[in-house]
């Protein structure tokens, strides 16, 4: 007997119209940068529109819940993505600021039924940053960015399917 269920699922290609907010933090920027040009190419390379994307900057990586959730809660954009990098230093400060980052971003997605990709590097060294930043681990706003659009696309999906 063969039961093959309906498969829903989201695509790689960016849906006609679909609005992102990038959003980034200036502390660490050398870094960030990176992460935003990442992003930006991953959106542009998949059929994003210029138009259609913003870029949100905030100061460092703790402001970044209240401003995604803010976005969030407009209505405007299918999909965020939020890039930061929060880098180890000699104090508990950075503990505090990851922690409070990878919460408030989940938070505010659950809260508002909004994608928001986790492009926040939290890295023990600068070396494991820049690794992450588009060198030998990749970009991982690129990576966020990817995820975004599939998110987006599996919305529709999911209201096609009807479910
Ligand atoms: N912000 C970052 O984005 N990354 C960091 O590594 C970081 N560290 O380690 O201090 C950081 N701190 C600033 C913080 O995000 C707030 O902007 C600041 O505390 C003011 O609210």
């Amino acid at each position: 007997m063969s039961f093959d269920p309906r498969v829903v699922e989201g695509g790689l290609v960016v849906p006609k119209g679909a609005k992102f907010a990038v959003v980034a933090s200036r502390f660490n920027h050398f870094i960030v940068d990176r992460l935003v040009e990442g992003a930006l190419d991953g959106l542009s390379r998949h059929g994003a529109e210029a138009k259609n994307v913003s870029l949100v900057r905030v100061p460092g990586a703790w402001e970044i819940p209240v401003v995604v959730q803010r976005i969030a809660n407009g209505g405007k954009v299918d999909a965020i993505i939020a890039v930061a990098a929060v880098i180890r230093g000699s104090t508990p400060h950075f503990d505090y600021v990851s922690a409070e980052v990878s919460k408030g971003i989940a938070g505010a997605t659950m809260a508002t039924g909004v994608p928001i990709s986790f492009g926040v590097l939290t890295t023990d060294s600068i070396e494991q940053a820049v690794e992450r930043a588009g060198t030998k681990a990749g970009n991982k706003g690129w990576d966020a960015a990817i995820t975004a659009i599939e998110m987006v696309s599996l919305e529709r999906a999911i209201e096609a399917a009807g479910l």
